[in-house]
């Protein structure tokens, strides 16, 4: 199958160490949803990344629901959140938290980048930020927590593992101000751990 979308975005990045978690064949395209939009417009009419295409041409875009389906293909030994009760709850809590932190870094992020200086709106920018600090905190205490264990327990790696880590590595490149590694020492030892493999290292931004 075939994975569109750079590493530096948070979504991608999080869907390419899924596949690698999950033992899937896959090549990367690395379009910018900016820079290239037509080739992805045609698999995605949002025109975002990630966007994944089957090899049977099957379209799959908006990282949650493709992973819910990289799951699925890869079967329930293999699968990164648990299928159903409580395990599959905790997991699903830990990655949105992940994945709200990641998407209020992008939009934090984006204030910057597309809007120009003097309609920069500051305030915008740090209500934001405080939501990355929130996430971040709350993951730091379940990484305290986890000690040298993976975030929602179970003996091997799971989404919000995943998730988490690619959203630390993320809120500290783009909002490199707010010093997400000193402040969230549990979060960030759990996070270095994880990029140590060769699931996170193959696909660094
Ligand atoms: N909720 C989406 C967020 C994806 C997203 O924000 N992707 C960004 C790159 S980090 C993108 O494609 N931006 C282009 C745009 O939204 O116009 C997901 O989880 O897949």
């Amino acid at each position: 199958m075939k994975l569109i979308g750079g590493f530096g975005s948070p979504f991608v990045r999080r869907v390419a160490v899924s596949l690698n978690c999950l033992g899937l064949d896959w090549e990367q395209e690395a379009i910018s949803a900016f820079d290239n939009p037509d080739p992805i417009r045609k698999y995605n009419p949002l025109v975002r990344v990630p966007t994944v295409v089957l090899d049977d041409g099957e379209a799959l875009f908006e990282s949650y629901a493709i992973l819910d389906a990289l799951d699925e293909i890869a079967g329930d030994a293999k699968r990164l959140t648990p299928a159903s009760g409580v395990a599959r709850r905790n997991v699903m809590r830990l990655t949105a938290a992940a994945s709200g932190t990641m998407d209020k870094a992008v939009w934090a992020y984006y204030e910057g980048r597309f809007h120009p200086a003097e309609k920069v709106h500051e305030p915008w920018i740090e209500h934001n930020e405080e939501q990355v600090m929130g996430g971040l905190g709350y993951l730091d205490s379940c990484a305290a927590e986890a000690g040298q264990g993976w975030l929602a327990g179970g003996d091997r790696i799971g989404q919000a593992d995943v998730s988490a880590t690619v959203a630390i590595g993320f809120a500290n490149r783009v909002r490199p101000n707010l010093g997400v590694l000193d402040k969230f020492s549990s979060l960030s030892a759990f996070a270095a751990r994880c990029e140590a493999m060769d699931e996170f290292a193959s696909v660094a931004p």
